[in-house]
């Protein structure tokens, strides 16, 4: 059988959710992962296939179709290729896990306009927006299934598709010193988030990795942009993140330069 390609960027939590639905069905050698450099002009070939956009992880099929959008992707992976049926197939079961799928968006988005603010005055509002959220979600897993670790019995979907975005908070706790408090109304979302970060189909990335990645986004520089006065990108494949040392965590004082951070 010929293989699908997924262009990605290796350390993109979209991307991630996709590897974590190819273990769990057994095919992660189903499908071939090309890495795109982020920190460089976009090949001219791969724009011309995503007509226009830059956004990853897009998946060519084997005939040259294109899929864009990681939660479409991991619903045709998850019908296309063999192995267990990773969302639930009970209809109403299924709805649930949509449903709570559903709040990514918003929940992503928090979590990185709180790693990429540069004004201090706004923390607090954006830390208890993200607060808020996290209730949300724990008001939802305690609706659907208060006894238990995950939405359903075990590791599913809805957890592929969370499960990278609480890996790349992790920049939160270094960054921002921020962690999700320890008080009963949190409970049921703190045992799903340990869960999901323990789970051996999710050990894709590291923290130390994210918190070394993601360094520019502290500094409000996304999607692989320079901050000023850099001329390298933490995003950089070269050198590798094990051989930098660990980033300052003060992200609204002075920033390190392309040497502190072992980029040159
Ligand atoms: N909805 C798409 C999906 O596949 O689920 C999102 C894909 C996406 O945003 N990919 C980004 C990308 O390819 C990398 S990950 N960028 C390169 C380009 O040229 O477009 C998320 C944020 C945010 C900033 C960054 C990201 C992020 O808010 O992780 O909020 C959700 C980008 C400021």
């Amino acid at each position: 059988m010929q293989k699908s390609t997924v262009y990605h960027i290796p350390v993109c939590p979209f991307s991630q959710r996709l590897e974590i639905l190819l273990e769990l069905k057994g095919q992660r050698e189903a499908v071939s992962f090309e890495v795109v450099d982020i920190t460089r002009p976009r090949d001219p070939a791969l724009l011309e296939k995503t007509r226009g956009t830059t956004a990853l992880p897009v998946l060519e099929t084997p005939d040259g179709k294109i899929i864009k959008e990681s939660l479409v992707i991991l619903d045709y992976l998850d019908e296309a290729l063999p192995g267990p049926l990773i969302r639930r197939s009970d209809p109403l079961q299924h709805a649930i896990e949509r449903m709570l799928i559903v709040k990514e968006g918003a929940f992503t988005a928090a979590g990185y306009s709180l790693v990429m603010n540069q004004k201090e005055k706004a923390r607090d509002q954006m830390t208890d927006k993200l607060v808020a959220l996290y209730a949300e979600l724990d008001d939802f897993l305690r609706f659907h299934n208060p006894h238990g670790i995950f939405l359903f019995d075990d590791f599913g979907l809805a957890e592929a598709v969370f499960t990278p975005v609480f890996m790349r908070f992790w920049f939160l706790e270094y960054y921002e010193g921020f962690e999700l408090p320890r008080r009963a109304e949190f409970d049921r979302v703190h045992v799903w988030r340990e869960a999901c970060l323990a789970h051996e189909a999710a050990q894709q990335v590291s923290r130390e990795e994210v918190v070394k990645l993601y360094y520019d986004y502290a500094l409000g520089a996304g999607n692989g942009a320079l901050p000023e006065g850099r001329k390298r990108s933490s995003f950089a494949f070269e050198p590798h993140w094990r051989e930098r040392p660990w980033p300052p965590r003060e992200k609204y004082g002075p920033t390190a330069s392309d040497k502190a951070l072992g980029l040159v």
